[in-house]
């Protein structure tokens, strides 16, 4: 298989998260990559640097008034004098008008943004654009007959919407795969999401949709971030009706419940028959993760890697969540094995 990583995600660092009431260093950490690339060397794996694309790709799953905003936020902010990173602090809740973008640099961070953990620092963007690329470079790979690729992806991005930041994702890397493949010419593209945190991005991306199958297992909304989409009853719309399925457990959850989830989850995969999978691999599922509640232990990594590789579909796994740093490369390449 080939796995793609770019240096550039070093440039998205620095950032703090609003935590419990406190401004704490995001969990989100430049770190992780170094864990991952560690362990890819003990498995014998080389890694490739992505293509380059042009910006208008990002059109593709993304409105190009949040890309705006997006690619020059951060040189906005230095025009007011300012360093360090941004964080909004008031959002377009219920009763406030979204139907215009305000002008202000702070009030359309707080427009953009869904929460105040997620901060933009002077190389978020370009850090952003090369997982997007990794991610991209992953697809076009698959597109051209490889049958297996993993993008090294950071920041994140699952938990970006078509114009919308949020739980460390800017650009949704794991979608603008997907697409990329249909825009390849695959007619049917599965998106399987098995990070801790529901992928509420690629889940509203794709809602009226039925080219491509969404089905996420993660902890239940009604407790655990990003609290208000991911729950059973979300099924799609229009077209897309019975092309989103959610699997929402409980906090504790072990392999067992995890599998019972699974293996429904990848029965819906089988019988969308897909020409690709799209994998959102979050390994904050662990049972040591720092800001998730599952109990999967290191050796559950290898059975999920062996029950998705299992489905022999042509696959792109695409990183995300995953917070315990010193483990974070022995669960990935766990999951990998099963491919490579
Ligand atoms: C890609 C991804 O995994 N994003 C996750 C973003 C989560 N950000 C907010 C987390 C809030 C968790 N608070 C739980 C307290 C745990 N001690
Ligand atoms: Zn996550």
């Amino acid at each position: 298989m080939k796995l793609i990583h770019s240096p550039l995600h070093a440039l998205h660092d620095g950032g703090m998260e609003l935590h419990r009431g406190e401004l704490v260093p995001c969990y989100e950490m430049p770190a992780r990559v170094d864990h991952i690339l560690a362990a890819i060397a003990r498995a014998g794996w080389a890694v490739e640097a992505p293509r380059e694309y042009d910006d208008a790709v990002f059109t593709s799953v993304h409105d190009a008034d949040y890309l705006a905003f997006l690619r020059g936020a951060y040189d906005a902010w230095r025009a007011e004098g300012r360093d360090g990173f941004m964080l909004p602090g008031a959002f377009p809740a219920r009763g406030l008008r979204r139907d215009r973008v305000p002008t202000g640099l702070h009030a359309r961070l707080g427009y953009y943004a869904f929460d105040a953990g997620s901060p933009i620092v002077a190389g978020t963007w370009q850090a952003a654009r090369a997982a997007a690329h990794c991610a991209l470079t992953a697809a076009d790979l698959v597109a051209a007959g490889e049958r297996s690729t993993y993008a090294l992806c950071r920041p994140p991005g699952h938990h970006a919407g078509r114009g919308m930041l949020g739980g460390y994702c800017f650009l949704n890397n794991a979608a603008l795969a997907a697409q990329r493949l249909r825009d390849a010419g695959m007619a049917r593209i599965a998106v399987l999401d098995v990070d801790y945190h529901h992928g509420n991005g690629t889940q509203e991306i794709f809602w009226d949709r039925d080219d491509v199958l969404f089905v996420s297992i993660h902890g239940d909304p009604n407790t655990e971030y990003p609290f208000f989409l991911g729950h059973a009853d979300e099924r799609g719309a229009g077209a897309g009706e019975g092309y989103n399925h959610n699997f929402p457990l409980p906090r504790g959850t072990d392999w067992a419940g995890y599998a019972a989830a699974l293996e429904t989850a990848l029965g819906h995969v089988v019988d969308y028959a897909p020409q690709a999978l799209v994998v959102s691999l979050g390994v904050d599922i662990f049972e040591g993760d720092p800001i998730s509640q599952f109990r999967l232990g290191a050796a559950d990594f290898t059975r999920l890697g062996a029950h998705i590789a299992a489905l022999e579909l042509p696959t792109v796994l695409v990183q995300e969540g995953g917070y315990a740093v010193a483990e974070i490369g022995d669960n990935v390449a766990s999951v990998l094995a099963a491919f490579a």
